[in-house]
C-alpha cells in the first residue's frame, strides 16, 4: 500500500522551540529520494496546520503546560490521520513533540481493537498531571492513549483507552519517573530497558517483543522518538539521555520490523533542527525510516 506521510509540527508539549521544524527538517534530509530508491509509493499529506501558542507557565490546578493548544491541536491529528488511514494509506506521521502520539493513536484507534504499539524512546511517557515532575504533555502521551490522564486528552476520538497495556511495548528506556514506575508494574507493560538491550542484544529484545505481540493483536505501530537514540547520533532533540542504543542497533530494530512485515503504521518525533548539529538528527531519522521500509544496503 501507500504510504501517507503526514507533518505534524506541535511543539508546545514540551519547552523547546524548534521540533515544528521537525517535519521539514526531514523532508530536506532526503526522505523522498530514500523512499524513490525503494520504489515505494507515497503521497505527501502536507503538515497538520496546528497552532503552537504557550501559555505562562504550568496550570495549578491540573499541573500541565498548554493543555488548550495541545488538546485541540491532536483533536486535529486525529481527524488528519483518521482521514488519511480511510484513503487506504499506510500512515507515517512526522512530528513535532510526542504528545502528537495522542492524536495519531486517537486517529488509529478507530481502524483497531487491539493495535499493537512499539514505543521505542528514552522515557516511558505515562506520566499523568499527578505525577509528572514537569507539566510537559509529551511525557504523557502514552497514558493517555491507554486511558490515564487528563479528560480533555483521554476522550479524543471517544471516551475510551486507544492501546491497551498488554499490546504495549516500551524499547529503550532509561529515565524512567517513579510514578510511571507505578503504572508499568500495576499495568504490566512490556519494558525492554537499555540493561535488557546490552544483556541480550537487540536482536533478542526485537525477537522477543514480536513474539510477544504475535497473534494478540491486529496491526502494529511503531512511535520512535529519537531521543531513545544515543544522542551521540541524535543530538537534535530537546531531552537527550545518554547511554541509549547505538545507531546500528535502532537501525537492526528496524530492520527487524521490516523483515518481520507487522508493521501498519509509525510516527518519528521529537527531532528538533534548532538543537542540532547541521541537520544529523533528521539524517538519522531518515536512515531508520528507510530502514523500516526495506532499505537494504547490498
Ligand atoms: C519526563 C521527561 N519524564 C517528563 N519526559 C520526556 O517530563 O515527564 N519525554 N522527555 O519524552
Ligand atoms: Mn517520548
Ligand atoms: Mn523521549
Ligand atoms: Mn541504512
Amino acid at each position: 500500500n501507500r504510504l501517507g506521510i503526514l507533518g505534524a509540527p506541535l511543539t508546545v508539549a514540551q519547552p523547546n522551540e524548534g521540533v515544528d521544524f521537525g517535519p521539514g527538517s526531514i523532508r530536506y534530509a532526503g526522505l523522498f529520494d530514500r523512499l524513490n530508491d525503494l520504489g515505494l509509493a507515497y503521497k505527501d499529506y502536507g503538515d497538520v496546520p496546528v497552532i503552537n501558542k504557550r501559555t505562562n507557565g504550568v496550570d495549578p490546578k491540573t499541573n500541565l503546560r498548554n493543555l488548550d493548544h495541545v488538546a485541540s491541536a491532536n483533536e486535529m491529528i486525529a481527524d488528519y490521520v483518521y482521514d488519511l488511514k480511510k484513503q487506504g494509506d499506510v500512515p507515517l506521521i512526522l512530528g513535532g513533540d510526542h504528545s502528537i502520539a495522542i492524536g495519531t493513536l486517537a486517529g488509529l484507534s478507530q481502524f483497531y481493537s487491539n493495535l499493537g504499539v512499539i514505543w521505542f524512546d528514552a522515557h516511558a511517557d505515562l506520566n499523568r498531571g499527578e505525577t509528572s515532575p514537569s507539566g510537559n504533555i509529551h511525557g504523557m502521551s502514552l497514558g493517555v492513549s491507554l486511558g490515564m490522564g487528563h479528560e480533555r486528552l483521554t476522550s479524543i476520538h471517544g471516551q475510551e483507552a486507544k492501546i491497551k497495556p498488554e499490546h504495549t511495548i516500551i524499547i529503550g528506556a532509561r529515565s524512567v519517573d517513579e510514578g510511571e514506575r507505578q503504572v508499568i508494574r500495576e499495568q504490566g507493560i512490556r519494558v525492554y530497558t537499555m540493561h535488557d538491550i546490552e544483556t541480550h542484544g537487540i536482536t533478542w529484545v526485537m525477537n522477543d517483543a514480536l513474539e510477544y505481540l504475535n497473534g494478540k493483536v491486529d496491526g502494529v505501530h511503531l512511535s520512535l522518538d529519537v531521543d531513545g537514540i544515543d544522542p551521540n547520533h541524535t543530538p537534535g532533540t530537546g531531552t537527550p539521555v545518554v547511554g541509549g542504543p547505538s545507531y546500528r542497533e535502532a537501525h537492526l530494530a528496524m530492520s527487524m520490523l521490516y523483515n518481520a512485515g507487522v508493521l501498519t503504521s509509525a510516527e518519528v518525533v521529537e527531532v528538533n533542527p534548532l538543537l542540532d548539529e547541521g541537520n544529523r538528527t533528521a539524517e538519522v531519522a531518515v536512515d531508520m525510516i528507510a530502514s523500516l521500509y526495506g532499505e537494504k544496503h547490498v
